[in-house]
């Protein structure tokens, strides 16, 4: 089984996320999703994330597309979990190109290209929901 890992804070579920949760699944035969927690997130400066870490969470399930949905609390988790769950492939969207290049010590990584023109950000600031 080639088990595939993602992670993200998926506030407001949209399209671009789903588009890259589809491919990430593509990537293999099983498909966790780390959803970051609201403490996790202020940490590295995403203060103004509107819904709960539960609610983000039941999106993610609802989706029926990940097999296993975790919460991120730490940095230094996605090592810790990449062990512990013998994942093979760490996928995340192309804005993060280069940044997780270390993980290549652990497991294969792979930068999907992200959806042009929606993003969370915009969603929060009065933008369409589609
Ligand atoms: N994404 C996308 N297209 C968009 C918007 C987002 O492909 N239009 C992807 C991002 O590249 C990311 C995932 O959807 O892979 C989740 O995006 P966010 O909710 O913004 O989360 P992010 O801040 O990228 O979390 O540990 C957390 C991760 O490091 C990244």
């Amino acid at each position: 089984v080639k088990k595939v890992i993602t992670y993200g804070t998926f506030d407001l579920l949209h399209h671009g996320h789903v588009n890259l949760l589809r491919r990430a699944k593509e990537l293999g035969d099983y498909l966790i999703v780390g959803v970051t927690s609201s403490d996790f997130d202020k940490n590295r400066g995403k203060i103004n994330v509107k819904q709960s870490l539960m609610d983000r969470i039941e999106a993610v399930k609802a989706l029926g597309i990940a097999d296993e949905v975790i919460p991120e609390e730490y940095y230094g988790q996605k090592i810790d979990d990449i062990r512990n769950y013998d994942v093979d492939i760490f996928a995340i969207g192309s804005d993060w190109r280069g940044h997780f290049d270390y993980l290549n010590e652990y497991c294969e990584v792979v930068y999907l290209d992200r959806t042009e023109g929606i993003s969370s950000t915009q969603l929060r600031e009065g933008g369409h929901h589609i």
